[in-house]
């Protein structure tokens, strides 16, 4: 049915949520933490239009889960723990991909508060990821039963700058994507887009493979890119280096107005990946009829797509933490379901301008 949530586990989630608020416009809508039931965990849940952020982190680890947030973030730094999908059945959903070759991590659980109940179970992805399959049944609640709604704060709420999540991308090993591609279309029933990375365009300039499986309705759509032998080191053995395996990559947000989305998220300190006059100065005649004028374009350093079905103006952010690992792509479609095709070779020429920086080239 749709992402239900990005699950973030961080080292300090109460920081974290201030910067999704503050940068991305992010309203906290529910809390979990030791004043309302968890002794451990503090949980942040934060909301734009549809998409929703949970962001965790650990306080005392008493037990397995609170353990396991304490290692994560250890080990990979803030990062994705959990893709949430909503499901209308996850008995159904479980057994399903259980058996399909799912490993389960969580076999279906009912919890229910005064809003109504919800019935979740999770199976294991990539590295350390899981994805949770969330039933809602009406649930009425902010999140999930347990959470608190936030009260409205004193601070005004930011301006919304994105809509929604568009796709979620996973980096996995050398020679791993096309088994990762395989367990969705198996486990999950998902098919392959026709949009694809393959080793032509890796020998040439960008050193990774990708291909993207989605739903049906193209409401959950997951690039898995893996690294490939190029003339340099891969941006991808760079993540997997510092996140210490496989893992998500970036996350691809809507927004309808990405003029504004960057104006915005730029004065609060975001940053974003360059872009090269000549990149401006050689783009077709058609660039000039989107919505955006190109000196625009060129002024915020949004890039621009076209296919056979309309357009896209995307942009990346550099990554959000130390480690040269979790980003973010804002992305205005016009009728193109694409990923920026056009836009490879620049893109990543810039996201290999950074890693020489980080000296990681
Ligand atoms: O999601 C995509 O496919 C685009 C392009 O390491 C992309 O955003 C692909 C791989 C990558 C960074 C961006
Ligand atoms: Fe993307």
């Amino acid at each position: 049915m749709g992402i239900d949530a990005v699950v973030f586990a961080v080292g300090n989630a109460k920081q974290a949520a201030h910067y999704y608020s503050t940068a991305f416009g992010m309203r906290p809508i529910a809390y979990r933490g030791p004043e309302n039931g968890s002794r451990e965990t503090a949980s942040y849940v934060m909301a734009s239009g549809t998409a929703r952020f949970v962001l965790t982190s650990v306080i005392r680890p008493e037990t397995e889960y609170g353990e396991f947030l304490a290692r994560h973030v250890a080990r990979h730094g803030d990062g994705v723990i959990d893709l949430a999908i909503e499901v209308p059945d996850a008995h159904a959903a479980y057994a399903y991909a259980t058996e399909h070759g799912a490993i389960g991590l969580q076999s279906p659980r009912e919890s229910a508060d005064a809003h109504g109940r919800v019935t979740h179970a999770a199976i294991a992805t990539y590295g350390e990821t899981r994805h949770t399959l969330v039933e809602r049944s009406g649930y009425r609640g902010p999140y999930l039963p347990g959470y608190l709604a936030t009260p409205a704060g004193a601070r005004p709420d930011p301006p919304t700058v994105f809509q929604a999540i568009d796709h979620c991308v996973g980096n996995v090993e050398l020679g791993r994507m096309d088994d990762w591609v395989a367990f969705y279309n198996t486990a999950l029933g998902f098919t392959n887009m026709k949009e694809f990375i393959g080793d032509d365009i890796a020998t040439e300039y960008s050193a990774l493979m990708s291909k993207v499986v989605a739903d049906g309705t193209l409401k959950v759509k997951f690039p898995i890119n893996e690294p490939a032998l190029g003339k340099k080191k891969s941006q991808i053995d760079e993540y997997l280096e510092f996140y210490g395996g496989a893992g998500v990559q970036h996350i691809a947000l809507t927004t309808d107005d990405i003029v504004t989305a960057v104006r915005t998220m730029r004065a609060a300190g975001v940053e974003f990946l360059d872009t090269p006059d000549s990149y401006y100065d050689t783009l077709g005649h058609w660039a000039g009829h989107t919505r955006v004028p190109v000196a625009t374009l060129r002024e915020h350093r949004i890039l621009v797509d076209r296919d056979e079905d309309g357009y896209l103006l995307q942009i990346f952010t550099k990554p959000v933490q130390d480690r040269p690992t979790v980003f973010f792509e804002m992305i205005e479609r016009h009728g193109s379901q694409g990923f920026g095709k056009g836009n490879f070779k620049a893109l990543f020429e810039a996201i290999e301008r950074e890693q020489a920086r980080r000296g990681n080239l």
